[in-house]
């Protein structure tokens, strides 16, 4: 037992002004608490501050892509474009009162865990020093760009980039672009740029399963509908059929036999069927490994894109980068004036590059090999008071990573209330608890349809698939609250725990 904690208020410190760090801000803001949110950039926002992509679209129904607390009236379409979302996050962030408590240009560079202080001392980019009680890692997942390793990318006399490094003076209009990679990103630069260049070459390894959604815009009445009437915009978000989807989506996922993976594949197999005419594209367009393996397409307008006289669809795989264009492995040589890699993210790097030692000096980067992992994808043994908002092996898919953060941040704000109650100093998963967890988690991912035999960024680095593996009712289930055996305090008094 440790002696009674003598700092009051406890300093929590969010790492990360995204969608999760601005959510843990409003949540700590509403329960009175200490806090700073460190920005590493200029500007709230995380990946929709990063991309800002021709096309940019959030692919969850705008509407349930919001804050449960914070309905937005003023969504211009059924899905929204990046820059709406973008603007949301600012409202909802300024409106809440945590711009002040926003530090930007502040990056988290290492984060060690002191124990003669229980404290975290953590290191900013401007060599600042500062001290937490409590770290909440809000830092994202798609944020550091996968670039492609084409041979002579340098060599290249036009623009080349990433789709999430956008060059604003790159030449799109009436000119000869390129896209290297077809997951949810290329599409989408597809669709947007296909009636402004001249040519547009979709590069793709592997073909995509295209789910057909709808698409349609709010009208200014209906928008003063649901400005007058909230209810309006939880009948969409709320919506049975919406979340009945979502449920199936994820039994899809987890029952690679059953029913509702036949469904998905067969609407995404006749959507190929009924909308591509030509027999060659069709085939070319056929993808030859499970539905939502990687993660499914959603649109409504990629397949008509393709079909425009001026868009190519090239399978044959690059050979290397030439000052006119790409050369092609047959020796074609497709000539460009632009090329955009839409290659995807080191989608396990979360906090990474920031370094993060825990107790006796245990470094996450060891911790976190071969794989990422985080117990219930929130908490890691020896990193006590350190909370992870859609860390390692949470649930990823076609639905809303809003809704995923507010639940771990209920299940948070339990496992801080000892400490915030001054009954603990510190709480954390213990090592016996987190194998178990992670034991059944790859033992159960390894048979998802996400392990079902292609490569995406779903996968780790050994090629187990780094995700929730079971149905999202278990998710919301799991974070309703914590299995308190599996945690560890350090109480300061007799002990008062939750039973
Ligand atoms: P993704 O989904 O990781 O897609 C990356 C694409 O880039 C995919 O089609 C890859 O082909 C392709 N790729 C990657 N490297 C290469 C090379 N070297 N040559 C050719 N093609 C390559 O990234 P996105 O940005 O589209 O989407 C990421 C997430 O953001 C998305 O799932 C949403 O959650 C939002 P492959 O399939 O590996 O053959």
């Amino acid at each position: 037992m440790s002696t009674p904690i003598d700092r009051q208020p406890l300093r929590h410190v969010v790492i990360g002004a995204g969608m999760a760090g601005i959510l843990a801000g409003i949540k700590l803001k509403e329960a009175g608490k200490t806090f700073v949110i460190y920005e590493k950039s200029d500007r709230l926002g995380g990946t929709w501050r990063d991309n800002r992509y021709p096309g940019l679209t959030c692919d969850v129904p705008a509407h349930a892509y919001t804050y449960s607390f914070e309905p937005y009236a003023e969504w211009e379409a059924y899905y929204a474009r990046g820059e709406e979302v973008r603007t949301y996050f600012e409202l909802t962030a300024a409106k809440h009162g945590i711009m002040p408590d926003i530090q930007f240009d502040r990056e988290v560079v290492s984060c060690i865990w002191r124990e003669a202080d229980a404290c975290w001392a953590l290191g900013l980019s401007t060599g600042e020093m500062v001290e937490a009680d409590i770290v909440i890692a809000a830092s994202g997942v798609l944020h550091h760009p996968r670039m492609p390793d084409i041979a002579g990318l340098d060599s290249f006399a036009g623009h080349v980039f990433h789709s999430a490094r956008w060059q604003d003076d790159a030449s799109i209009d009436g000119a000869r672009v390129g896209v290297v990679g077809n997951g949810s990103t290329g599409v989408q630069i597809i669709t947007a740029l296909q009636d402004r260049a001249e040519t547009l070459v979709h590069f793709q390894r592997s073909p995509q399963w295209i789910m057909p959604v709808p698409y349609f815009r709010y009208s200014e009445e209906e928008r003063e509908a649901f400005r007058r009437d909230p209810a309006l915009i939880d009948a969409i978000r709320y919506d049975e059929e919406y979340w009945s989807n979502i449920h199936r989506f994820t039994r899809a996922i987890t029952e690679v036999d059953g029913p509702d993976i036949a469904m998905i594949e067969a609407l995404c197999l006749d959507n190929l069927e009924n909308s591509v005419r030509d027999p060659e594209l069709k085939e070319k367009l056929r993808p030859d490994y499970r539905a939502a393996c990687k993660r499914l397409i959603y649109s409504w307008r990629y397949y008509d894109a393709v079909q425009e006289p001026n868009v190519v669809v090239e399978r044959e795989g690059i050979s290397h980068m030439e000052p006119s264009g790409v050369r092609l492995k047959d020796g074609r040589l497709q000539p460009l004036d632009t090329l955009v890699l839409a290659t995807g993210f080191q989608a396990d790097r979360f906090i990474r590059p920031t370094e993060v030692l825990g107790r006796a000096g245990v470094s996450l980067d060891d911790v976190w090999s071969p794989r990422p992992t985080a117990y219930y994808a929130v908490t890691i043994p020896r990193f006590p008071n350190f909370f992870m908002l859609n860390g390692p092996t949470g649930p990823v898919g076609n639905f809303s990573l809003i809704d995923i953060a507010e639940r771990q941040w209920d299940y948070v704000a339990q496992l801080l209330q000892p400490l915030w109650d001054g009954r603990s100093r510190t709480v954390e998963p213990s090592i016996a608890a987190h194998e178990a967890y992670e034991a059944r988690r790859v033992a159960a991912a390894r048979t998802t349809i996400f392990g079902s035999g292609c490569s995406s960024w779903y996968l780790d680095a050994t090629g187990v698939p780094a995700s929730w593996p079971w149905s999202y009712e278990a998710f919301a289930e799991a974070m309703t609250a914590p299995v308190w055996n599996d945690y560890v305090l350090n109480p300061v008094a007799e002990p008062a725990l939750p039973a």
